[in-house]
């Protein structure tokens, strides 16, 4: 069902802000598709590096309960990556890793009953602006494989169509699971940047509705719904 419907663009300045214009106008699972993005979109107004070489993708979804879809489109992208041979890893909330470098991102939104759920893989990319270089890189810089996108897209629709059903048949455990299995973070001592609260600790789950689950120096479990989270070791 996802990529049934697809808009395939050359180049776009959000596939997000193109697939809003749609939403009343086409059946769920339609995608939007760009080669590149002018004004590639992170969350809370940040931008996204969208060259060519990537694949930037939106999705228009209806769930009942979106307070895993950040997670399921998560873990589509890990399924496909280790499909194709590379072994990503999940940064709560929204982030791919490879080697600690960020590799992908989803930035999940909400229009009337519809959820945009855009993604952003580095797949092919050889270099990345300096201010970008500490942080970002690219599935070829990491493992210097050259993965055809194309295809990489076509693995992902089925990925994503898997996990979105195990959202639908409230299988929410099997894919807490997964998510479990691609974190980066469980046990880790991370930073956690949540608004105006700033705060340490370790980190002990994901709930079953994507909240962070953070055993704090006080032994307090916090539970962090929102955030920017920086591992510390
Ligand atoms: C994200 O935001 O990680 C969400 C990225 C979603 C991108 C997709 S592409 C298709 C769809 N259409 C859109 O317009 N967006 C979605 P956030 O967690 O806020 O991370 C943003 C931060 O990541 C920036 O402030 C930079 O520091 C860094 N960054 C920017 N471009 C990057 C890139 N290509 N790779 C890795 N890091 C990047």
């Amino acid at each position: 069902m996802i990529g049934s419907r697809v808009y395939s663009l050359d180049i776009v300045d959000s596939t997000n802000e193109f697939a809003k214009t749609l939403v009343d106008l086409t059946p769920e699972g339609t995608v939007v598709l760009a080669r590149q993005q002018t004004n590639g979109k992170g969350r809370h107004g940040r931008t996204w590096y969208s060259p060519a070489d990537g694949i930037w993708m939106s999705v228009i979804l209806r769930p009942q309960n979106f307070s895993l879809i950040t997670v399921a489109a998560g873990v589509a992208v890990c399924e496909t990556l280790r499909t194709v041979g590379v072994v990503p890893g999940m940064k709560w909330p929204n982030d791919i890793v490879l080697n600690r470098k960020k590799i992908g991102g989803i930035l999940t939104e909400n229009v009337d009953k519809n959820t945009i759920v855009g993604i952003g893989i580095n797949l092919n990319m050889r270099k990345f602006p300096r201010e970008l270089k500490n942080v970002a890189s690219s599935v070829f810089i990491e493992t210097k494989k050259r993965l055809d996108e194309e295809r990489v897209y076509g693995i992902l629709c089925t990925h994503l169509d898997d996990c979105y059903s195990m959202l639908k048949n409230g299988q929410t455990s099997e894919l807490l699971t997964k998510w479990r299995n691609y974190s980066i973070m469980l046990g880790r001592e991370v930073y956690i940047e949540a608004g105006d609260k700033k705060m340490t600790g370790r980190v002990l789950d994901i709930s079953s509705d994507g909240a962070l689950m953070l055993m704090c120096p006080n032994r307090c479990v916090e539970r962090i719904i929102a955030g920017v989270c920086h591992l510390t070791m």
